[in-house]
């Protein structure tokens, strides 16, 4: 049977509007969930507004614009009924892109009452732990996760600058369970975002690819946030680089300890993301610049924990751990 998709994207950060423009634009019905009315009410008013950078378009600088529909999200109902068809089903896929430390148990409820039996819930979030929360109330073959590498900057409440094209991989959150439907269900996603004009996969190894995002994470965010530099700086650094390769080590040996197998070239990975995104802030510095809680429990201190469990010394992690989190701690910065 034909089944139409509709999508609802919970969170308009960068990455939320940047999919909720794109997806809208194709021709698919979005609704954007949001939590604050003054966004609410000019996203409704004004729609959202994609601008690329001449560099990615390699050309004059192009601006795209969509008018999903706009809901508040505590309100967000799980209600089928403008969608459904005669005779067509729809598969609803909810994009999660709110950033991790906006993952409370609070929003994993009221996700899952969104979702209610046919919901597919798709997890964009940086480091680990929403996963968890969620498995409980999702089936496993709707809960997937994407890791993207496109680089989206966030301008306003309803604009976004897409600063960096990437590539989206897509597959089941919980690795071993699969299933014909999960199959469906990931292919399509995957395909509709490729119509959207995003590069995107499913991939069978996504347990590998949420690591190597997670330890590139380790290694260039809490770093840039404590020395506040951008991406590109931490190769200038001599003493900088060193103590990212260090970082790295010790996660490496946390992924062997939890029979996750990374590419040898790990490190280079990591140096190649500094370089190709060597202007940019980290998602990390960002939050520290403007006095917000960063994601550095999701990130970093998951992992040190989870090396703990497995009796290593996280000596190097700790540390950075621990000063961000003084970061946090401390009301501003001296005069
Ligand atoms: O994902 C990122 C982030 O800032 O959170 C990187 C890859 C480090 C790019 O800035």
């Amino acid at each position: 049977m034909n089944r139409l998709s509709r999508y609802t994207i919970i969170g308009a950060g960068a990455l939320g509007l940047l999919f909720g423009c794109r997806l809208a634009a194709t021709g698919f019905p979005v609704e954007l969930a949001v939590r604050r009315v003054e966004q609410l009410a000019l996203l409704r008013e004004q729609g959202i507004e994609i601008g690329s950078s001449a560099e990615q378009v390699e050309q004059a600088p192009q601006k795209l614009q969509a008018r999903p529909a706009v809901i508040v999200l505590e309100g967000a109902m799980n209600d089928r009924g403008d969608y459904d068809q005669e005779g067509l089903e729809t598969d609803h896929y909810i994009l999660l892109t709110v950033k991790q430390t906006d993952m409370t148990p609070q929003l994993a409820a009221l996700v899952a009452r969104l979702a209610g039996s046919n919901g597919v819930v798709v997890c964009l979030q940086n480091g680990v732990g929403h996963v968890e929360l969620l498995r409980s109330s999702i089936p496993a073959e709707r809960l997937l996760v994407a890791v993207t590498t496109e680089a989206a900057l966030r301008l306003s409440d309803r604009e976004a600058l897409h600063t960096g094209r990437g590539e989206t991989w897509i597959g089941a959150a919980v690795p071993g369970i699969e299933t014909a439907v999960g199959a469906r269900l990931q292919k399509k996603l995957a395909e509709q975002l490729e119509l959207a004009g995003f590069r995107s996969m499913v991939s069978n190894e996504i347990t590998t690819r949420v690591w190597r995002k997670w330890l590139v994470n380790v290694c260039i965010n809490p770093l840039t946030a404590i020395l506040q530099v951008r991406n590109g700086e931490l190769l200038q650094l001599p003493h900088a680089r060193e103590l990212m390769h260090r970082l790295l080590a010790e996660a490496l040996t946390v992924a062997k300890a939890s029979g996750v197998k990374l590419p040898a070239d790990m490190p280079q990975q990591v140096e190649d993301v500094c370089r190709r995104t060597a202007a940019n802030r980290s998602s990390m510095l960002q939050d520290v610049l403007a006095g917000r809680r960063t994601e550095i429990e999701a990130i970093t201190g998951s992992l040190v924990r989870l090396g703990e469990q497995h009796g290593l010394a996280m000596t190097v992690n700790r540390s950075l751990y621990e000063l961000v989190r003084a970061l946090e701690e401390r009301d501003a910065p001296i005069d």
